[in-house]
């Protein structure tokens, strides 16, 4: 993990239960790759509401810069991070046994006008992870141009399948 001595988290990994970390763990692989430090916590809606509302009302003074929040079933806790911090609020949709994910995702995804969160598909912690690193990397040029250099290994991998398969 990037949290190491020395380097305060600017993105924090929250989620409802630690049975969500197969799902976000995704999240925290990208921003190692890109060696963005971040911190990772339980913090659940509804076991633990007022962790969970001071968690949104200090992230920002404590120097996170977005928050990656993950849930599953009735997943409320992206939404009201987002309603209790200015900061940007990317929610992952964990599936659970039932219902494929679907209950999650538009627990998630429905917000009221005014209170946006960034939403993933299901299961996409990766894509959260690499969606904060692009937040950061619009003010940050070195990001950026990292960034810039995956996509092109994005694009190298996927010609490389064509090739495979025309072969
Ligand atoms: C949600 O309930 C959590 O985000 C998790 O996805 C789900 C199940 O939690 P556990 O019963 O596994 O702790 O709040």
């Amino acid at each position: 993990m990037s949290d190491a001595p020395g380097t305060d988290p600017v993105i924090g990994i929250v989620m409802g239960s630690d049975s969500d970390w197969p799902v976000m763990e995704g999240a925290a692989q990208a921003l190692d790759e890109f060696s963005v430090p971040y911190e990772v916590d339980v913090v659940s809606a509804h076991r633990m509401p007022r962790e969970m509302i001071a968690y949104g009302e200090q992230a920002a003074e404590r120097g996170l810069r977005a928050i990656i929040a993950g849930a599953g079933g009735a997943a409320h806790l992206p939404g009201m991070l987002a309603a209790v911090t200015p900061l940007p609020v990317i929610g992952v949709p964990v599936p659970l046994k039932y219902l494929d994910g679907m209950d999650s995702l538009l627990s998630i995804v429905q917000m009221p006008p005014g209170v946006p969160v960034a939403t993933v598909s299901v299961g996409g912690g990766r894509n959260a992870g690499l969606l904060a690193v692009r937040m950061l990397a619009a003010h940050d040029p070195a990001l950026l141009a990292r960034m810039r250099e995956f996509q092109v290994s994005l694009n190298e991998q996927a010609t490389e399948k064509g090739k495979r398969l025309r072969a």
